[in-house]
């Protein structure tokens, strides 16, 4: 017997409700308001610099520059994306008017006749040349735009997707009677652009911390500035070059003026299903205004590069990915056809979308077929033989983070297939060889002496507890008891040190993608305490916030803090400071420590359709609420520490059954739902729980 999906007889039902979301956090909000973004100070000038009015730099004065070497870095106080307008009141170029031959461009004969523009992310990469953004081993370099007099516009395709210093110079090439004059206007902010009003999210949260507040809205910024326009990726044919950069590649398989939530706003501005294992579910709380539509066209570029031979999914969606297929094998990952394969279940139970969802069934099948053969039939493990991941090194055979994943794939699309109504045949299969999968890593992989999972089954993968495996065992159900789960949380939470958490599978790394995901097994371990969770975002998230941005999450860092990341040799300033696989607590603040979960992902199915667990003890925060839509309607939650009382609402869309669970620390405490006394008799793991719950507006009380 199929069993219809309540979600979606129950969407019908729903649609005509609508609670508008209020915002009591704008503050935090880093969107602009407008897309003509300004800068906000003066970093630092050199050489020959004048300006008229006050004697304090301000952004807005006009400058003259004069002679090699004139620079001046403007700062716009926190990342933002896009291409510069500059006014040019007069220019001089050799004491004459300037030519415009050969610009804008990167290279600019001897004497330069033009001026340097170039964006940099960090302190770090200041300079006259832009940090890197194509590859950690060649230059951007620096742009040359003409110094005709009025005003002039970069052109788009030199748009720079993440920056937060712009800096103007004469270059070293630059003859001594050569001057501009000069007044920045403004930054035209090319980020998602499909909204037209940037700074009104669909989701907001609201603590009594304010550290987690600025933390739940860079992390919303983060993923805004990372959703970009299908023609603006990074241009890969500037590699044989000297220098130079563009961002104005096509992402294969969507049209030029679609939207593709990317990876990262500077770099590399492409769909990769890793980073959707993060971005999935905060493009679902925070900037959800067009049903997710910026997660389906990432999944497209990854499936128009599907091998035809293998049916393996690309390691990165296009046209990065066209770009690994043209220099050939190596970036073939076992992870990350199988984070496609979970992208596109999780795209289809978040957004209803089914059309979409048998549209692709057929690629997504064989994908999953490609897997079968690498199934060790002894004991029925994915051995894996194609390492490419998400930047760790080691992955391959057995491993504990591979195996957890293909797990995690297989349960999905057991339930994705009764939403897509066609069963494919292999339910049974796959469940059963999920089954397989969680004894055999149970077995061969569980160190029950250290309490965590071994790397994987060869002697050097036993001498390692990796981040990513413990991490996906928790998140992903791996894992046979609460005991269990409770011993591994509790021991990668030993392991967080001053800096974060760390991932020893890529030595002398942090890793804020498993960073993110740790941050809600954490949660997820132990909803009744939240310290755990709460103290890993407070150490690694603030660390990472006030070191490296105050507005938006890095791709990773050094163990000891530095502005280093082991997988770029030599590359620090080729690290992305806007990375949305970083981005976990905009997430994990709004489902688990408010508490309120609508991803069917995660949902026991005995739940129903949404769940409000606030996870309350050990939080050190008195109230937090906050609020999101999808495409089933605005959902709303929160709740409140008052001396010994505590006390819940919800308000979700009417027609859909859920499951309050109501945290309680001891027995015979007074509880109401909806005013109305429960018995406490079903208390468990710190909650009552209350099922079958009709949509709608609830409260509940407690007092201890
Ligand atoms: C700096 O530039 C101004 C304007 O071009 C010029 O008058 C002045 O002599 C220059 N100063 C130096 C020290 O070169
Ligand atoms: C700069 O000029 C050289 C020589 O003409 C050429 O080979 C190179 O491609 C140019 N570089 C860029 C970025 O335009
Ligand atoms: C992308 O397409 C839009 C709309 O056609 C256009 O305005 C924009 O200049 C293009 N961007 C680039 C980088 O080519
Ligand atoms: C300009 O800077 C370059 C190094 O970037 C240096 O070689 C040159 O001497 C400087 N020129 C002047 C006039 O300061
Ligand atoms: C795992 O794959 C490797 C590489 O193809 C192979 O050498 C090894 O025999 C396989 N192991 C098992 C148990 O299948
Ligand atoms: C097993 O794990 C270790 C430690 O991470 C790693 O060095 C090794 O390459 C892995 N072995 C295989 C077969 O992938
Ligand atoms: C996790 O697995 C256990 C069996 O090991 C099962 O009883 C439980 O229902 C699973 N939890 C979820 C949320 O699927
Ligand atoms: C972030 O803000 C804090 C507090 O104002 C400041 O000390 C720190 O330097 C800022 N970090 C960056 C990267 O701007
Ligand atoms: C207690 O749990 C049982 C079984 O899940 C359920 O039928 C009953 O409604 C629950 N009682 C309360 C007060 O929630
Ligand atoms: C590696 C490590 O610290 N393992 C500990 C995990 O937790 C259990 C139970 O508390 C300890 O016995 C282990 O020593």
């Amino acid at each position: 017997m199929r069993v219809p999906n309540i979600l979606f007889v129950l969407a019908w039902i729903s649609l005509s409700a609508c609670v508008s979301a209020s915002n009591p956090q704008q503050r935090h909000n880093l969107a602009p308001y407008s897309r003509k973004v300004r800068a906000t100070g003066v970093l630092k000038t050199s050489g020959n610099i004048t300006h008229d009015g006050t004697r304090k730099l301000a952004p807005d004065q006009t400058f003259t520059l004069s002679g090699p070497n004139a620079t001046i870095t403007y700062d716009f106080g926190q990342m933002t994306a896009g291409y510069p307008t500059i006014l040019f009141k007069d220019a001089k170029c050799s004491g004459k008017t300037c030519s415009t031959i050969e610009l804008p461009g990167f290279n600019c004969s001897s004497p330069c006749q033009g001026l340097g523009v170039a964006f940099s992310e960090s302190l770090q990469g200041v300079g006259y040349a832009s940090d890197l953004s194509v590859l950690y081993s060649h230059v951007d370099g620096t742009l040359y735009i003409p110094m005709v007099k009025g005003s002039y516009s970069v052109p788009s395709q030199w748009a720079r997707g993440s920056f937060r210093y712009l800096t103007l110079s004469l270059g070293p090439k630059t003859s001594p009677d050569t001057s501009v004059k000069l007044q920045l206007s403004h930054v035209y902010f090319t980020a998602q652009p499909n909204n037209p009003r940037l700074d009104d999210y669909s989701g907001y949260f609201h603590s009594s911390d304010d550290l987690l507040n600025r933390i739940w809205y860079a992390g919303a910024y983060t993923l805004q500035l990372s959703t970009v326009s299908a023609n603006s990726s990074i241009q890969r044919s500037y590699l044989g070059q000297a220098s130079g950069w563009a961002n104005n590649a096509q992402a294969n398989g969507l049209g030029p003026n679609e939207v593709m939530l990317t990876d990262g706003a500077k770099r590399d501005r492409n769909g990769w299903a890793g980073d959707l294992a993060v971005a999935t579910n905060v493009a679902l709380v925070s900037n959800n205004k067009d049903n997710l539509a910026s997660v389906r066209n990432a999944l497209k570029t990854c499936f128009v590069l599907q091998d035809a031979d293998t049916g393996y999914f690309p390691y990165a969606g296009s046209p990065f990915g066209d770009f690994f297929l043209s220099v050939g094998a190596g970036y073939v990952s076992d992870t990350y056809n199988l984070w496609t394969i979970v992208g596109y279940a999780e795209y289809i139970l978040l957004s209803g979308d089914v059309t979409f969802g048998k549209q692709y069934w057929d690629q997504i099948i064989r994908s999953l077929h490609a897997t079968y053969s690498y199934v060790d039939p002894i004991t029925g493990l994915f051995n894996g033989t194609r390492g490419a991941d998400w930047g760790r090194i080691g992955q391959g055979g057995k491993n504990t983070a591979l195996n957890a994943l293909y797990f995690h794939t297989l349960n999905l699309m057991a339930r994705v297939t009764k939403s897509i109504g066609s069963d494919g045949g292999d339910v049974a299969k796959w469940l059963s060889m999920a089954a397989r999968i969680k004894s055999s890593v149970n077995d061969l992989l569980y160190d029950e002496k250290a309490g965590l999972f071994f790397d994987n089954t060869t002697s050097a993968g036993r001498s390692l507890y990796p981040q990513d495996g413990n991490v996906a065992a928790i998140r992903f159900n791996l894992t046979q008891s609460a005991t269990q789960t409770v011993t591994i949380a509790n021991n990668l939470s030993n392991r967080l040190a001053k800096f974060g958490a760390p991932a020893p599978e890529l030595p002398g790394a942090i890793s804020p993608f498993m960073g993110s995901l740790e941050v809600d097994a954490q949660f997820l371990a132990t909803p009744g305490d939240a310290s755990r969770a709460l103290n890993l975002i407070r150490t690694q998230w603030k660390y990472m916030m006030q070191t490296f941005s105050n507005s938006t999450f890095i791709e990773g860092y050094g163990s000891d803090g530095s502005l280093t990341y082991p997988f770029y040799p030599g590359g620090s300033t080729f690290i992305s400071h806007a990375h949305v696989w970083s981005t976990g607590p905009t997430y994990s603040l709004l489902n688990r420590l408010v508490g309120l979960r609508v991803n069917p992902v995660d949902i026991d199915s005995a739940d129903g359709a949404w769940v409000f667990q606030p996870s309350v003890q050990g939080s050190g925060v008195s109230f937090a609420d906050g609020g999101f839509k999808t495409f089933l309607g605005s959902w709303s939650a929160g709740w409140k520490v008052d001396g010994r009382r505590l006390s819940g609402s919800i308000d979700v869309p009417s027609g859909l059954l859920g499951t309050i669970y109501i945290p309680v620390s001891k027995f015979g405490s007074s509880v109401k739902v909806d005013g109305k006394k429960v018995r406490t008799s079903n208390m468990s793991g710190g909650f009552i729980r209350v099922p079958n719950v009709a949509g709608g507006k609830h409260t509940f009380e407690v007092r201890n």
